[in-house]
């Protein structure tokens, strides 16, 4: 077996062979796809072999380049990968962690490896699907390289030259023939650069795109402390953050949180450096030290009466901005995207870590804890009148079950999927619309003027507000904790309004709305934007309708020298109904924009800078976006 010599062919060769024809035969077995999600997965998968080198408390920069030709290198200054004869198949373990599946894990000992998480294919998987990959070491005094092509190494483990520093840089370009393109996204690298610098603090992450020149770096000092301030940043804040970092056995804690005056929750849960979008054991253990400690301290400092009932989950995570990130040993990860912590062990563990110390944080800073525990006990009493509000409405609604609101003009669809509803701005609109429209499956329901800003106010005044009840109603899914899809009357929810600023105001509006308050509604993909055309021009008895201003210049070029009457459509009423079901309504022709949450936590950003109560940031985004509204980045 210890046989290195080129040409000796072995079994281990073989299996190796075959092992990487595996990998390019179904390489979504291994990186999930080969659309742009896969490609950005080789580089994490690189890179997140870097990072278990600097959990490992060794390595401290990585630096990522984007090459013009689409080829990345990746490098850092940690102990370089080993390169000495591997006992068992007589190989460098270079050559071994880069040519066998799974073979990463041999090495390294006993490091938190994120690697055994999302990614975790190994590096094997990635060069099996590269054009080439090759590969420098420096270590012992000595510079190594080798390279491969389509996962082969095509040179030995060759000894290059000295080195004065220790590290690992790798270099390696995807296979064409099996990535649909090339293009790496550098806004999706900066937020998962940025995300792994904020959580290993005192690492620096530097991405270089020399396609546009562009560079970022990430270095935060304060690791998840850093990521609280950071999702805070532009919002009001209560106190300063509070931080925990402790080791319970195999497992490592770190919590960092801080409140605002906001109505909304930002908790950010990771294991292993792996956002666990689906939560699991340790956010549990986390949110019930929260509401068990905050109880405590309510009861003891005599905030929370004999007679009040305890706060609830949903109250101590009203305003809440946390980070929560545990590294363990062995992590175990449920659900089919691997996106929520199984192991049982880690709920004692962090509800124990966090209990502790923030009984402690809110001893010692007792001034400031009384703003959170005010901002929890107001939260409870809102809660109490929003469900006496919602319930008011529910009974409503069950009492009178035909209770449609008066303005609604529904279809005679009864069968949800086939059936949509339009929500109109204004009455005028509403009535071009009502006309037009086909009544066997599309229902009206027009709004008038601007609904309530729901991210100032709470759900007890968002139902005060005749507009939404009827919108709710039409819906017939119920709102917030009774929301219930099941009963969604239409299954295509469409919003039409104005192509004009007051049109973009209220659809923000109406997207908050659901956003905060139907998120599934969201999420599920029933929710839409009508594409109302800028323009109609007319040439000769020939009508185009066109929807933006770089189609009418197109159309305006092409037929140059034809008297064209063109005329701008400032708002839907300006449309007959004829025009508004040819252009907008009519489902063989119409174009409509799925509203899709590409990026919660974007999203969320987004709303509560528009619409929330800190002014600045909301001044600097409208002026820095004036000029592209249309494409507010949450809407695909
Ligand atoms: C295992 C052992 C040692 C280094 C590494 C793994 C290592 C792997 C990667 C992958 C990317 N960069 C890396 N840097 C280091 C070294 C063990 C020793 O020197 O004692």
């Amino acid at each position: 077996m210890a046989d290195t010599q080129p040409g000796a062919y072995t079994a281990s060769d073989i299996q190796v062979l075959e092992g990487l024809e595996a990998v390019r035969r179904r390489p979504g077995m291994y990186i999930g796809s080969t659309d742009v999600r896969g490609l950005h997965h080789l580089i994490l998968e690189v890179v997140d072999n870097s990072v278990d080198e600097a959990l490992a408390g060794i390595c401290t920069r990585i630096s990522i380049t984007i090459h013009k030709d689409c080829a990345v290198t990746v490098a850092d200054n940690g102990r370089g990968i080993p390169v000495e004869v591997h006992p068992q198949t007589g190989k460098s373990a270079l050559e071994v962690v880069h040519t066998i599946l799974h073979a990463g894990g041999k090495f390294g000992g006993a490091g938190y490896k994120v690697a055994s998480g999302l990614h975790g294919v190994g590096v094997s998987a990635v060069n099996a699907l590269c054009e080439y990959l090759e590969v420098t070491v420096c270590r012992d005094g000595k510079r190594y390289r080798q390279r491969y092509e389509q996962g082969k190494p095509v040179t030995a483990v060759e000894e290059i030259g000295v080195a004065e520093a220790t590290g690992t840089s790798t270099i390696f370009r995807p296979d064409g023939t099996i990535f649909k393109s090339l293009d790496y996204r550098f806004d999706t690298l900066v937020e998962r650069f940025r995300e792994m610098a904020f959580l290993t603090a005192g690492l620096e992450i530097v991405l270089i795109d020399e396609r546009s020149g562009r560079a970022m770096t990430f270095y935060f000092e304060g690791g998840v402390t850093s990521f609280v301030r950071y999702l805070n940043r532009g919002r009001k804040v209560l106190h300063e953050p509070f931080h925990v970092e402790k080791q319970v056995d195999d497992t490592l804690v770190e919590v960092a949180l801080q409140y605002t005056d906001g109505y909304s929750e930002s908790t950010y849960a990771f294991a292993n450096n792996i956002n666990t979008v689906d939560g699991g054991t340790h956010l549990t253990g986390f949110r019930s030290a929260l509401t068990r400690t905050l109880n405590d301290y309510g009861r003891k400092a005599g905030l929370l009466k004999d007679s009040d009932a305890n706060f609830s989950g949903d109250d101590v995570r009203e305003g809440l901005t946390a980070v929560l990130s545990v590294k363990l040993k062995e992590p175990q990860f449920e659900s089919q995207t691997k996106s929520k912590l199984g192991n049982a062990e880690v709920k004692g563990q962090v509800e124990a870590v966090v209990a502790e110390a923030l009984a402690a944080f809110l001893e010692e800073h007792s001034r400031e804890c009384k703003a959170i525990v005010d901002k929890v006990l107001t939260a409870a009493r809102a809660r109490q009148a929003a469900r006496q509000a919602r319930d008011l409405v529910i009974r409503k609604s069950a009492l009178e079950s035909l209770a449609l609101p008066g303005k609604l003009a529904d279809c005679s669809e009864r069968d949800s999927t086939q059936a949509e509803l339009y929500i109109v701005e204004g009455d005028s609109a509403g009535g071009s619309a009502k006309q037009g429209r086909d009544r066997r499956f599309q229902a009206i329901l027009p709004l008038r003027g601007k609904i309530l800003n729901v991210e100032k106010s709470r759900l007890d005044k968002i139902l005060d507000s005749k507009e939404i009840r009827a919108l709710i109603t039409a819906l017939g899914c119920g709102v917030g904790d009774a929301f219930d899809l099941a009963n969604l009357r239409y299954g295509r929810v469409i919003i039409m309004t104005d192509a004009d600023v007051d049109g973009a105001h209220i659809t923000t509006l109406l997207l908050t709305f659901f956003f905060r308050y139907m998120p599934m509604l969201v999420e599920r993909g029933h929710l839409f934007l009508a594409q109302p055309p800028l323009y109609r021009i007319q040439d000769g008895k020939q009508l185009h309708y066109v929807y933006s201003d770089e189609e009418k210049d197109a159309l305006v070029r092409k037929l140059h020298g034809r008297n064209l009457g063109i005329q701008r459509y400032k708002g839907l009423g300006e449309m007959d109904p004829e025009q508004l079901w040819e252009t907008t309504m009519d489902p063989a022709t119409r174009t409509i924009l799925q509203v899709t949450i590409e990026d919660a936590a974007a999203a969320d950003r987004t709303f509560e800078m528009l619409m929330g109560s800190a002014v600045p940031p909301r001044t600097r985004f409208i002026q820095s976006h004036a000029k592209d509204v249309k494409n507010l980045d949450l809407i695909a």
